[in-house]
């Protein structure tokens, strides 16, 4: 097939799935042309047969205070559709990624029958969706997409909830990981470069926004430090970071705490580590989680959203409620120091993210072209 992918390059799960899909829908054979403003992260700035990248570059102009992006992608969708021959465009994160296809599927009318997949994401159900000046340009686009799906039974039903859909089929899709790159560690070597020697090493890795709660990561943090020797490993940036730098000195941890910023490839820091912390509001799925699973490291995570379809309470983690740190304090010392536990879930976890192996997953997102391509 050959299929159009539109995503976020940033920082972001929704970025990351999209790129790591086209990656693998490229190594089955199929033709992926990525279009964004920018080369996604994950594509790992190298070359890989049949997966070419489309920057969209929207022209400025005095009068424009921001440059009218969504048009300059839709213009882009349609121009790369036409002279690839694109059979279907999958968008990632419906804003405005969804309304920029609708509109390049309309400008291609008579020409050819681009199908539009839509996968939602997250926030953009949750949260900006539903702000009033994106609310209904987002229903409307997801019920003119000819397919759509979400990352989890959550986000699903989150969706109807939220904007009702009239006539769409809304079908879940999970996230998944490649086990080539997320895979538990062979020897100790990322984790002698991590933390001192007899020190646990704790990890989360996010893009720093308020939904991530980034306090309660260097809370639950501090609790553990005051009983057993540990360092806190920070991947990411984002908008939270300085309130976390400050929780930080505040608390007099910065001698175990390492901000790293942001860091492409993070599956060795992940195989370093001995526990993954999501203590967020809301998470549609929590692909950070499933990826430090794949690596051999239990999660602590809130029982919120999605995340409860990854993380299997007492299995692999633990889930808790929204804002319980003490909770997660309690589990996190429990875990670290009993290795016998801590080996049982380690093993589990990666039991349970081989559920969401590429291979399982990406063949239902073929099938689910290969139907829309037969409507
Ligand atoms: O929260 C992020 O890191 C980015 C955000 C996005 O849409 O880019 O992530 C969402 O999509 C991910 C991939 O499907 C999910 O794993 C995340 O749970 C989801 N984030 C939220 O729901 C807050």
């Amino acid at each position: 097939m050959r299929i159009g992918i539109t995503c976020y390059p940033t920082y972001g799960g929704s970025g990351a799935v999209a790129t790591e899909l086209g990656l693998e829908l490229a190594r089955r054979g199929h033709e992926v042309h990525i279009i964004s403003y920018a080369s996604p992260f994950r594509l790992r700035g190298e070359f890989t047969e049949r997966v070419t990248f489309h920057e969209v570059v929207p022209a400025d102009y005095p009068l424009f205070e921001q440059s009218p992006y969504a048009l300059a992608l839709a213009v882009k969708q349609h121009e790369v559709a036409l002279r690839e021959e694109l059979e279907l465009m999958h968008v990632h994160y419906a804003i405005p990624h969804a309304a920029t296809a609708w509109l390049a599927k309309q400008m291609l009318k008579g020409q050819r029958d681009l199908k539009v997949v839509t996968t939602l994401h997250g926030t953009d159900i949750t949260l900006v969706g539903q702000d009033p000046s994106y609310f209904t340009i987002t229903k409307f686009s997801i019920e003119q997409s000819d397919r759509v799906t979400a990352v989890s039974e959550y986000l699903k039903e989150e969706t109807y909830r939220a904007f009702g859909c009239v006539g769409c089929d809304v079908q879940v899709i999970p996230n998944f990981v490649t086990p080539a790159h997320f895979h538990p560690a062979t020897d100790g070597s990322c984790r002698r470069a991590l933390a001192p020697a007899g020190h646990k090493i704790l990890i989360h890795v996010s893009n720093f926004r308020p939904v991530k709660r980034i306090g309660d990561v260097i809370k639950v943090f501090a609790g553990v430090r005051r009983v057993l020797p540990a360092t806190l490993v920070l991947a990411g940036d984002g908008p939270d970071r300085d309130l976390a730098e400050q929780e930080v000195d505040r608390l007099k941890l910065s001698r175990d705490v390492r901000f790293l910023g942001k860091v492409d490839q993070v599956a060795e820091l992940l195989r370093g580590s001995d526990l993954f912390l999501l203590p967020s509001q809301n998470e549609s799925f929590g692909l950070s989680a499933l990826e430090a699973m794949a690596c051999g490291v239990p999660v602590i995570a809130t029982r919120a959203g999605g995340l409860p379809e990854v993380v299997v309470e007492g299995e692999t983690g633990y889930l808790a409620p929204v804002g319980a740190v003490d909770v997660m304090i309690e589990r996190a010392v429990a875990l670290l120091e009993d290795g016998a536990v801590h080996e049982r879930l380690r093993h589990a976890a990666v039991a349970r993210a081989l559920e969401f192996s590429a291979d399982r997953i990406v063949p239902r997102y073929e099938e689910l072209y290969q139907g829309v391509l037969r409507d």
